[in-house]
């Protein structure tokens, strides 16, 4: 992750003056909650989640870090996330204390939520969102022995020039916690597990972000897709933007939600995890946006489901097409990825399999699919780079980078 980190800084704060990455002088930040409280001997797992904002005109770059094991100021292992400028130290950036949200009928449990443990920015529209996947509803009983903890997942999001945050709770829906079967009358974890979150990803051009919840529905998983709603933005808090080079958060922005119907998505079973990595693409043409999730356990070698959402929330997805791993035990689909890296115009698909296994075991995996007119992704001659040491786990986190060496072709 740390190599990440580098990766990012260079790609952006030299992008303007050098096309290579500078390996020699690195920018390294280093957890600066270590110092503040010498006690803690666990590690905060800082650099576990980034982003870097670039900074416009007057407005310097900076880097958010997320540590989803960190500890807030109120002493609770909730998961913190920080603000680093170039070079400069990091900020502790307190989402939780930040965070705005309309409904307030719910008692939470943020300790161990792994707030930061997910994380995406949208560059156009100057978004950013950290999840909490761990976040916990607790659910109070007449008998308190009764009480239940639903690990259902929070979601924050902010402007990059505005710090209080938009809090998400996607699966606080009554009623849906658990499902009972029509025929058999058993029931099952609906909403309740669904660790919302999990993933989080924002299309390069569209204001829209999905979110993986592979809990939902006993572990089969599912995904949910937060736009922008025009219709229900008060005339108001438009007025209220207008000509403010500050920026407040709109009603209308992500009041959309559409959770995908786990149980009408007949491509995954209980166990699979679908929603586990999220991404995007334009795969077969220009115009037409693909979202692709994962589920790594599915058939125990994992699969891909590229899809729309349906216009009715809470359906099926509209599946074109899937994927599958080769090996049992691989966990195809552990991360993806997706951009141009042919350049041909269409984006293409990169998924890891960290626990494939080559000579020894674990060495890893990472499969290419390449974008198609043909509405069919294709196989390149080289389709796979393998891992080359032992429990190297190869594959583990996959990221496009873009042009980063100006020969035309993507790099990741
Ligand atoms: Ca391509």
């Amino acid at each position: 992750m740390l190599s990440l980190i580098f990766l990012h800084i260079f790609v952006f704060v030299n992008c303007c003056y050098s096309f290579n990455i500078d390996t020699n002088y690195p920018i390294v930040y280093e957890d600066p909650s270590k110092y503040l409280l010498p006690s803690v001997n666990t590690s905060s797992y800082f650099g576990y989640s980034l982003v870097l904002y670039p900074g416009k005109r007057s407005r310097k770059p900076w880097v958010l870090i997320g540590a989803p094991k960190g500890i807030d100021a109120n002493k609770r292992t909730s998961g913190v996330c920080f603000k680093c400028g170039i070079a400069e130290t990091c900020e502790f950036f307190d989402i939780n204390a930040q965070s705005q949200s309309a409904r307030t009928n719910y008692e939470e449990r943020i300790d161990n939520a792994w707030l930061g443990g997910s994380m995406d920015i949208n560059y156009e529209s100057e978004r950013i969102v950290t999840c909490a996947p761990r976040w916990i509803k607790v659910q109070r009983s007449r008998d308190p022995r009764k009480d239940d903890y639903h690990i259902q997942g929070a979601c924050y999001w902010f402007h990059t020039d505005d710090n209080s945050t938009q809090k998400l709770l996607p699966l606080l829906e009554p009623g849906k916690d658990i499902y009972t079967h029509p025929g058999s009358g058993g029931s099952v974890y609906y909403y309740a597990q669904g660790q919302a979150g999990f993933s989080v990803h924002m299309p390069v051009k569209e204001k829209e972000m999905i979110l993986g919840a592979p809990g939902v529905y006993n572990w089969d998983g599912t995904t949910i897709l937060y736009k922008d709603n025009v219709e229900t933005s008060p005339i108001a808090s438009r007025l209220q933007n207008a000509g403010k080079s500050r920026r407040f958060a709109d009603p209308s922005e992500f009041s959309y939600k559409n959770i995908a119907s786990a149980i009408e998505t007949k491509q995954t079973l209980a166990y699979d995890l679908l929603g586990y990595s999220s991404t995007s693409g334009y795969f077969y043409s220009r115009k037409l946006l693909s979202y692709v999730s994962s589920a790594p356990r599915s058939d125990y070698k994992g699969q891909i489901l590229i899809y729309e959402f349906a216009k009715s929330v809470e359906t099926t997805l509209i599946v074109k097409e899937t994927k599958h791993g080769q090996q049992f035990g691989e966990y195809f689909g552990g991360a993806i990825t997706a951009g141009d890296i042919n350049n041909d115009g269409l984006d293409d698909l990169i998924v890891g399999a960290p626990f494939h296994t080559a000579q020894k075991y674990n060495e890893g995996k990472i499969y290419i699919f390449l974008g198609s007119k043909s509405g069919r992704l294709q196989d390149p001659k080289r389709n796979h780079i393998v891992g080359k040491s032992a429990n190297g786990q190869f594959g583990t986190t996959v990221q496009y980078l873009g042009d980063i060496n100006h020969d035309s072709f993507g790099g990741m």
